[in-house]
Formats: C-alpha cells, structure tokens, sequence
C-alpha cells in the first residue's frame, strides 16, 4: 500500500555556502531516502530550503557591513545551484522568509500560549553598551557550562552540542567588540518546556526500537537533565516578527521557527498532503540532519508539538555524524576540504562523487574524506565491478545476440544458475529492507557485493567460450539472466546513482526511467521480454588516473570567496 512520506533535511543557515560535508551530513542521505520510496511506489514529499534568520547572518552582515537581506538571498542562491548539480531532488526547496511561515509560526505559537504551555517574563538579558544591542544566541561567547569549552555561543556549544541557556554562559562577552556585556531588563515568551517533559519522555520512550541507538542516546542526555524553561523570542530586526500583544518589537527565537519551517514548506507544497501528514497524522515524517542538530529534533521539536496538540510527531529521525578531510576538521580559512561551488565547473562526475559519499556515509561514527581512497573507490568498484558488469553484458549481448530470442522451453538452469538467481532474490530483498531502516551506506556496499557475485557468475560461464563452441541456447541462456541482472542492479543503485542508472537504463534498453515510480517491484525478478533488443554500450563510469586526481584536489580546494557586489 502507498504511504505518505515526508522526507526533511536540515535547514542550512544561510551565513555560507555548504561544504561536502554538509551534503553528506543531510542532503544526500535525505535525498537517496526520497528516491527510494519514490521508485518504491510511495507517495513522497520531499522537501528542504533556507534558514534565514537566526544570528549566523546578521554576525555575518555585521562583519561585512553587506545588508543580511542581500547576503541571504545571494548565498540562497548558491546553495541552490550547489544542491540541483548534485541531484538532491528537492520537492520543494524553500525559505523561513516568505510570509506563509509569519503566518504558521504565529499561529503555532498562538495555540501553545491558548494550550498554557507560554507565558511572559521580565528577565535580565545581556547587552552591549559598545555595540547598542542585545547579544541573543552567536552574539553572545564565553565559556560552555557544561564542557568547559571556552568559544561556547548562547545557543549550543559546539564542542558537546549542549543546548545552553544564555545565563549560564560563563565569562560572557560580545562576540562583535569583544567586550564585557551589561545586564539589561527586556520581557519575552517562554515556552514552558518542564510541562511538555512527560509527553515527550512518552514519545522518546515509543521509540527506543526505531531511533538509531545514538539518536536516542543524545536526546535522553537532555531530558535526564530536566527540561527547563526556554525564552523563545529575541531582541533582534531580523526575524519572524511576535505578534503578542506588547512585545512586537521582537521575533521569534531561529529554532523555535525553522523547526516549523517544515510545516510551512509542506503546505506550501501541497496543501493536501500537509492536512493528511501533518494534521490528520497520516503518514511518516523523516528529518534528516547532523549530529549537533539532534537535541533541538528529537527534544524541543517534540515538545513544541506536544504543546501545541495540532501536529503530527517526527516518525524517525536520521542524525549524521561528521565527516573529516584526510583526517583535519574542514576549515574554510586553512583551504582544508572539499567545496561545493567548484562543482558547478568541474567535469567530475556527479555520481561517483555520490557514490563514494554514500560509501562512506558517516551514520555510525565520524568519517574521513580521502582523495587517494576516493580515486580507488571509483575505480575498482564503480568502473571495476559495478559498471564493468554492465558493459560485458552490454558488449557480448550487443555484439553476438543484439536481438536476444531465447527459447524458454529449451532453458534448464544449472545449479550455478539457481544460486545466482536465488541470491539476487535474498541480497533485493536485503537491500530493500536497509533503505527502508535508513541503513543506506550498508544498501549500497550490498549493491556493490552483489555486482562482484554477478561478475563471478558471468566469468564461471563464460558465454564467450559457449559461443566459440557453437552453445548458442546455452549463451544465450546466461545472458538472459545477466540481463535481469543488470536491471536489479540498476533499479537498486538508482537512489544513489541517478544518472548513471539512467545511462545504463538506455543501453540496456529498457522501458521508461530506472527510477519511476514503483519500478521497484521489478527488483529480484527475471522476466525481461525473452526477445528483448539491447543498444549500444557505453563505458559507465570514467577511470580516474593521478592527473585527473591532481587536478581535482587542486580544483576543489577552492572555497567560495563572500562577494555581494
Ligand atoms: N539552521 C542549524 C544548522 O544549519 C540549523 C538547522 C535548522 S533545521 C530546522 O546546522
Ligand atoms: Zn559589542
């Protein structure tokens, strides 16, 4: 039966422009989860966009003196071409500026108050007299209560992502002058978190059997602490404005917004499928994102909707860890990674970029992108095995039988031939099963094993030599089965490789798009037309040699240079 899928991936701050670790982190996982449930038959909504506001743009903006409206609409723009030249195949990729969110986030936020999980406060807030503002969230650094470390933001620390409430920064100071902060009286909403702690210690128990064991491990850490009380407005311009009676001054805090930024960019979708998804609790919802935006998914965003009482809960949630650069945290200042914009004018091609990420999908521990092991990947196993498969089927097919024509009735399988077949049955069935739990960098390395074992297969048979010798039903036999071989394998690495699998689709000459939808009923199966015409082969992936490796080092060490004009 069609499930209703909603698939998220983080919001991205719009104060640069992503990294390759970002895309691993979030959008690439998010997006080979979409195409999987799409060529599986599931109805899928996929969607992601800008985190506009919030204080990475405006520290930005002070920094540059380049108004924050304009850096957030030329980096959007950026981090849109980055994302279509890598295939993430975005419903809808939207923004927390466009006025449909004022309207959602007020109204969310309206209901909670009538709920009574809001009320107002006078407290005492840092502000510097140097700098004429308030110091909310990155404007305010000292040093982390928790960890010590001592370039804490007031938001969450980034060395052990507590979420931090700013009074309990200690040594705080401006993050603009550097200078020492007085205390200054302002009103604000709170959201009263302690009382929504039991509904969500309820939910988070529910899914102790689906969250991944750390994804659960770092929520727990939070609510074994206690939930506390959390202002959700802030002393800025920049923002979803509050339209609580007496403190329209102010806007909303980043977090509390952007999390309903998915709400918002659903309905602006499809207006439909948010009522049943998100209102009528039809259907699953799947947020995709890195490990430090874990507490405020699987803590705070459960206890916004338990306060608000309208809205469906996340299904699962996917948090990634990070992934390192031979070994060294990305630096954009230090040139160490590998970035995005060079992408746009680069001739490597996409999918070996995707597949190698998949390959090393950090969904269990930090991994480590490596030039040299990049370079092997591609070619021992995308060239080497994966794609060689395709081409010698291609080739022998192309060149002897371009016209197939095989006897059915003549056809008795050996037993090398049932064990193939048997095991292309087991490992679809395997591999679907690790799509559907999220376990994508284990599906693809069972695509790329299954590829050796149909390898082993055509190379024991050797219808080269059975033609030589005049076994043509015999040949043909073999290859008729390497054909819905290469068709399994083509539907079950399209998530990861859209447009390779769309090239081998048309070699093989096969009807309508490796990926359409439920196409993936064909997985596993062997009933391709027995008078099936095959086209013309085509090397799949290209080889990359020490110059080519060079160059692209040199190429995607590039990071984007900040330019408003
Ligand atoms: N913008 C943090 C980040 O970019 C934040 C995610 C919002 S998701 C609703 O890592
Ligand atoms: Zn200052």
């Amino acid at each position: 039966m069609k499930e209703k899928i909603l698939i998220t991936s983080a919001l991205p701050y719009i104060n640069n422009v992503p990294h390759i670790g970002h895309i691993i982190g979030s959008h690439l996982p998010a997006d080979i989860f979409a195409r999987f449930h799409r060529t599986y038959g599931d109805d899928v909504v996929f969607i992601g966009g800008a985190d506009e506001h919030g204080t990475p743009a405006v520290v930005l903006s002070k920094q540059t003196g380049v108004p924050v409206k304009k850096i957030v609409d030329t980096l959007k723009a950026e981090h849109k071409k980055v994302y279509d030249k890598l295939n993430i195949s975005y419903d809808n990729f939207s923004g927390t500026s466009i006025p449909m969110h004022v309207e959602i986030t007020q109204d969310f936020a309206n209901k909670m108050n009538e709920n009574g999980y809001i009320h107002t406060d006078t407290v005492e807030q840092y502000y510097c007299e140097n700098c004429q503002m308030f110091l909310p969230d990155r404007f305010l650094r000292g040093t982390c209560p928790k960890c010590g470390y001592d370039d804490c933001d007031a938001d969450q620390c980034e060395k052990c992502y507590s979420v931090i409430n700013a009074y309990d920064l200690i040594n705080p100071h401006c993050y603009n002058c550097g200078g020492k902060p007085i205390i200054k009286k302002s009103t604000h909403l709170f959201f009263d978190m302690p009382k929504a702690q039991k509904a969500v210690d309820e939910y988070l128990e529910s899914k102790k059997d689906i969250f991944k064991p750390y994804v659960y491990a770092e929520a727990k850490r939070w609510m074994t602490e206690g939930l506390k009380s959390r202002c959700i407005t802030r002393d800025m311009e920049w923002g979803v404005p509050v339209n609580y009676p007496g403190l329209e001054d102010k806007v909303f805090y980043v977090w509390f917004e952007a999390l309903l930024g998915y709400v918002t960019f659903t309905k602006q979708y499809d207006e439909n499928f948010y009522e049943e998804v998100w209102k009528k609790r039809n259907g699953k919802i799947y947020h995709f994102l890195g490990k430090d935006n874990i507490p405020f998914h699987a803590v705070f965003f459960p206890a916004m909707l338990v306060g608000n009482g309208e809205h469906n809960f996340p299904y699962d949630i996917a948090g990634y860890n990070f992934l390192n650069y031979e070994g060294k945290k990305f630096s954009k200042s230090k040139r160490i990674g590998v970035f995005c914009t060079p992408l746009l004018t680069s001739d490597l091609e996409v999918d070996a970029l995707r597949g190698y990420l998949t390959n090393i999908l950090p969904e269990t521990k930090d991994s480590d992108w490596k030039w040299e092991e990049f370079k092997n990947f591609v070619n021992s196993e995308l060239v080497g095995k994966y794609g060689n498969f395709f081409n010698r089927t291609i080739n022998l097919l192309n060149k002897n039988f371009p016209t197939l024509d095989v006897d059915i009735d003549t056809i008795t399988l050996d037993e090398e031939d049932k064990d193939i077949l048997q095991k292309l049955k087991d490992e679809a069935d395997k591999i679907t099963d690790l799509y559907k739990n999220i376990k994508l960098r284990d599906a693809f390395r069972s695509i790329m094993l299954l590829s050796i074992d149909a390898n082993t297969y055509l190379e024991h048979k050797a219808p080269w030599n059975l033609i030589k010798e005049g076994k043509l039903d015999e040949a043909k036999k073999v290859l008729y089965i390497c054909l819905n071989i290469c068709r399994t394998l083509a539907i079950l690495a399209s998530p990861v490789l859209p447009e390779k699998t769309q090239e081998v689709w048309e070699q093989l000459n096969l009807e309508g798009q490796a990926n359409q939808p439920d196409n993936w009923a064909k997985v596993g199966k062997v009933d391709i037309a027995i008078n099936h015409k095959i086209n013309e082969p085509k090397p799949l992936f290209r080889r990359i040699d020490d110059d080519y490796l060079e160059s692209l080092k040199e190429h995607f060490s590039i990071p984007y240079e900040l330019n408003f004009d």
